[in-house]
C-alpha cells in the first residue's frame, strides 16, 4: 500500500481528472497502476443496451406496431399493428415484434418465444398511467376530478413525468429526506403527542412511523380519534419497543383530504371515486399533463419462456413473472417508477418488514432468466426481485429504491443459484442487496454469486442493517466478492443512531457465507458484522481478503454474540481499525488482520467494479498511505428548501484521517469563512433560487468534492 501515493478519492464527482478516474463520458486519464486491495474502475463507455437491435436489421419474420397502426391490419411496416398485445399474441414463437416510436397504455401478456424490441432505435415507452381530465374547482387551488383509481395504496399522481406527492402532514416532497414530524412527550404506542399537529379532525387518516429503540423498520397504522395536538393510533404492537411509537419517534400522516393544504398534493377517496389535486404553481390542473398510475405491470411473464424483450423504456409499471417463467431475457431496458405503494403492511396483518419482497420491481422469478444492460430507478420497494433458481442479474444501473425503507432492497434475492453480477445500486432506503429466504424459509438462498456489484448510499431511512444483509439463513455456497461496498449513512440521526449501519451484515445467525476481495469505506457503524445473535449452531462465515480503506472508528469488523464459531475465520483482511469479538467464547479465528494484510489482492485497477454505462460509476475507494486514509465523502449534503428570509443549514459528513479541511462552495466560487461541516447561508432571497453548493474536504493524503446540493427558496 505504501506505493499508493496519487490520488484516487471522489473521482466521479470532483470534476477534476485525477489518477485513476474514470468519468462518466467514458473519458479516462488511463494512468491507473494496481492498486492492490483498493483498486477497480467503474467503466464508463457507451450506454445501455449495447447489446440490442442493430438499426436497419430486420428479422424477416418481424411484424409491427405503431402509434398509428390498428390491430385489423397485417402488421406489415406499412400497415402495422396498434397495440403491443395485439403483435405479441399474433405471431408465432420465434417471431419479433418491432415497435415504432412513441407512448404505448397496455399490459402485454405475450406468446412465449417472442422478440419485443424497437425499431431501429426508436423511443419507445410502455407507461402505467393514463390522463386525468375534467378538473373542476373544489376549494381554493384545490381542483378535483372524478376517476376510478385503485382503492388500495399503490396510486400514484404525476404532472408529465414528474410524481407528485400524496397529501401528508408535515409537507414534504423529497422521498429520502424525508420531512418527519417528531413524537413529544406523553406519546404511547397507540397515541402520537405533539404540539406541532394541525388542529384538524385527523381520524381515519393513515400514520407512518418511524420510530422505536431499535427502528428497523417503518410501519403503517390508522388514525382511529383525534384531539387537539394528539391522536389515538392503531397500529401492530407486537415489535415494542424495538419498532414502536415513542417521544422522539418519527411520523408522518397521510391519507385524509385534511392534509391536502399545498402545492403538488394529492389524495384520492375511493368511496366517491374522486382525485383531488393542488397543481404545482397554483394552475389550473387541466392545462397541465396530469397522470395517475393505472397499471401495475408493463409486461407481464408469468407462465412464459423464451421471451425476449428489449430497449423498451417503462414508465410508473414493471415487468412481471412467476415460478413458471423460464429462459426469458429482459434487455436493455429503462424503467421509472416501477413499483409504489404506501403502507406496511399493504394488508393489515403480514409481516410489514418483509412486505413488497415478491411483487415490487422488476420481478424475475422462474428459472434461467437474465435481467442485463438495464437502468430501474425510483421503486416504494425493490429494484429487481429475484426468486425461483439460476438467474442472472448483470450490468444493471439501479438507483433510488426502497424509499418506503423496509427490507425490499436493490436486489431482493430469493433462491439459489443467482448470479448477480456488475451492478451498480445506489440510494436505497436500506440494503442494496439482501439475500433472503422469504417467501419459502425452506429454501436459504445457497449457491448465489453476488460479485463485482458497486453498491453506495445504502440505509438511508433504515437503522441496524447494511448494504448487503441477511438474517438467519444457513447457506452453502453463497460468495459476496469483489464488491465496492461504500457510503452506508442513515440520513437522519435518532433513535439507535449508534446501531449497525454495515456494509456486510449476516445477522441473527447467519452462516455459511464466504465474503472476500470486497473494498468497504464510510459505513456509518461496521464495516462487516457477524451478528451470531446467540444461535448455537455454527457461525461458519469466512471474511478474509477484504480492504477496509476507512479510519472512522465505528469501521471495524465486528464479531458479536457468537457462541459456536463453527468453521469462521477472519483472516488477510486490511483493515486500519482493530478486528472486535464481543461475546464471542472462545474467540473465532481471526488471523493477519490489520494496515500491513493483503487485503482484496485482487482488486487491482483493471477490474470493472459496477455496471459499464454512463451513470454507473461513483467515487472510487479513498487512499491508504502508510495509516493514512484520504479525504472522502460519507454523507453526502442534502437539498434543502426554504422560504425567502429564512437561512439554510448544509451539513456534509467528511472521512478520512485527521485533520480534515472543509471549504464550502456557492456556484462553484468559495464563500468566504464557510470552513466547517455544516454551512448556514444568509437570509435567503429570491434569487438564491436554484443556487447549488457544494462542499470540498482535504487532508494530507486527498481531496474530495461533494454531490451538488440545490438550495430552493421561494
Ligand atoms: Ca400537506
Amino acid at each position: 500500500m505504501k506505493t499508493l501515493i496519487r490520488l484516487i478519492a471522489s473521482c466521479a464527482l470532483s470534476g477534476v481528472l485525477l489518477a485513476g478516474c474514470v468519468t462518466d463520458n467514458g473519458t479516462s486519464t488511463a494512468s491507473v497502476n494496481a492498486v492492490p486491495g483498493l483498486g477497480g474502475s467503474p467503466i464508463a463507455n457507451g450506454t445501455a443496451g449495447a447489446s440490442g437491435t442493430v438499426p436497419g436489421s430486420i428479422p424477416a419474420n418481424a411484424s409491427f406496431v405503431a402509434p398509428n397502426g390498428n390491430d385489423a391490419n397485417p402488421g406489415t411496416i406499412s400497415q402495422p399493428y396498434r397495440t403491443i398485445q395485439k403483435c405479441a399474441t399474433t405471431v408465432a414463437s420465434g417471431s419479433t415484434c418491432e415497435v415504432r416510436a412513441g407512448t404505448y397504455y397496455e399490459t402485454v401478456t405475450p406468446n412465449s418465444g417472442v422478440t419485443i424490441t424497437s425499431y431501429d432505435g426508436e423511443t419507445v415507452t410502455v407507461d402505467g398511467t393514463d390522463a386525468v381530465t375534467g378538473w373542476t374547482i373544489h376549494e381554493g387551488s384545490i381542483y378535483k376530478a372524478s376517476i376510478a383509481m385503485s382503492a388500495g395504496d399503490t396510486n400514484q399522481v404525476f404532472v408529465g413525468n414528474e410524481m407528485m406527492t400524496e397529501a401528508r402532514y408535515p409537507n414534504g416532497n423529497d422521498l429520502f429526506h424525508v420531512n418527519w414530524a417528531t413524537a413529544q412527550a406523553g406519546t404511547s404506542s397507540t397515541r402520537l403527542v405533539d404540539s406541532n399537529l394541525p388542529n384538524v379532525n385527523w381520524t381515519g387518516a393513515k400514520v407512518h412511523l418511524w420510530s422505536g429503540t431499535d427502528p428497523w423498520t417503518p410501519e403503517t397504522g390508522a388514525v382511529t380519534a383525534s384531539q387537539p395536538g394528539q391522536v389515538t393510533i392503531s397500529v401492530d404492537t407486537s415489535l415494542c419497543p424495538s419498532v414502536c411509537a415513542t417521544a422522539g419517534g418519527y411520523y408522518y400522516i397521510f391519507g385524509i383530504l385534511a392534509a391536502l393544504d399545498t402545492e403538488r398534493e394529492w389524495f384520492y377517496d375511493p368511496k366517491v371515486a374522486t382525485l383531488y389535486f393542488w397543481a404545482p404553481g397554483n394552475v389550473d390542473p387541466n392545462t397541465l399533463p396530469v397522470r395517475a398510475k393505472q397499471r401495475q405491470y408493463a409486461f407481464d411473464l408469468s407462465g412464459k419462456s423464451k421471451v425476449t424483450i428489449q430497449n423498451i423504456n417503462l414508465f410508473a409499471s414493471t415487468i412481471n413473472s412467476n415460478a413458471s417463467s423460464t429462459s426469458n431475457t429482459i434487455d436493455g431496458i429503462q424503467a421509472q417508477y416501477v413499483s409504489h405503494f404506501t403502507a406496511l403492511p399493504g394488508n393489515r396483518g403480514a409481516s410489514y418488514w418483509i412486505d413488497h419482497l415478491t411483487d415490487t420491481g422488476i420481478v424475475v422469478n422462474g428459472r434461467g432468466n437474465i435481467l442485463q444492460n438495464s437502468t430501474i430507478a425510483y421503486s416504494a420497494g425493490n429494484g429487481v426481485a429475484v426468486l425461483g433458481a439460476d438467474n442472472i442479474v448483470k450490468n444493471n444501473l439501479i438507483h433510488h429504491i426502497d424509499y418506503i425503507g423496509n427490507y425490499a432492497s436493490g436486489v431482493a434475492l430469493a433462491g439459489n443459484g443467482h448470479t448477480i453480477q456488475n451492478n451498480t445500486i445506489y440510494d436505497s432506503g436500506r440494503s442494496a442487496i439482501f439475500p433472503n429466504a422469504v417467501p419459502n424459509e425452506a429454501i436459504p438462498p445457497s449457491n448465489n454469486n453476488i460479485g463485482y456489484n458497486n453498491l453506495y448510499n445504502g440505509m438511508m431511512l433504515s437503522r441496524d442493517g447494511g448494504e448487503i444483509y441477511d438474517a438467519e439463513d444457513a447457506v452453502t455456497g453463497t460468495r459476496i466478492h469483489h464488491n465496492w461496498i461504500h457510503d452506508a449513512q442513515s440520513l437522519t440521526s435518532g433513535s439507535a443512531s449508534d446501531f449497525p449501519v454495515a456494509g456486510v451484515y449476516l445477522d441473527s445467525g447467519a452462516s455459511g457465507f464466504e465474503v472476500d476481495q470486497n473494498v468497504v469505506w464510510n459505513t456509518e457503524h461496521e464495516s462487516i458484522y457477524l451478528h451470531g445473535g446467540g444461535v448455537s449452531t455454527p457461525n461458519n462465515n469466512h471474511v478474509h481478503n477484504n480492504s477496509v480503506p476507512d479510519v472512522n472508528s465505528g469501521a471495524y469488523i465486528w464479531l458479536f454474540q457468537i457462541p459456536n464459531c463453527g468453521s469462521t475465520q477472519v483472516s488477510d483482511n486490511l483493515v486500519l481499525v482493530p478486528i472486535t469479538q464481543q461475546s464471542v467464547k472462545p474467540p473465532c479465528t481471526a488471523t493477519s488482520n490489520g494496515a500491513t494484510a493483503p487485503g482484496a489482492t485482487e482488486m487491482n485497477a483493471s477490474v470493472q467494479v459496477g455496471c459499464n454505462f454512463a451513470g454507473c460509476s461513483s467515487d472510487a475507494p479513498p487512499a491508504i498511505v502508510g495509516n493514512t486514509v484520504a479525504a472522502s465523502i460519507a454523507k453526502q449534503p442534502g437539498p434543502l428548501a426554504v422560504l425567502v428570509g429564512q437561512t439554510a443549514t448544509f451539513r456534509v459528513t467528511g472521512a478520512g484521517s485527521a485533520p480534515l479541511a472543509y471549504q464550502w462552495k456557492k456556484n462553484g466560487i468559495e464563500v468566504n469563512g464557510a470552513t466547517s461541516t455544516t454551512y448556514t447561508t444568509p437570509p435567503a432571497t429570491s434569487a438564491d433560487n436554484g443556487v447549488v453548493f457544494t462542499v470540498q474536504v482535504r487532508n494530507a493524503a486527498g481531496i474530495a468534492l461533494s454531490a451538488p446540493a440545490t438550495l430552493s427558496a421561494e
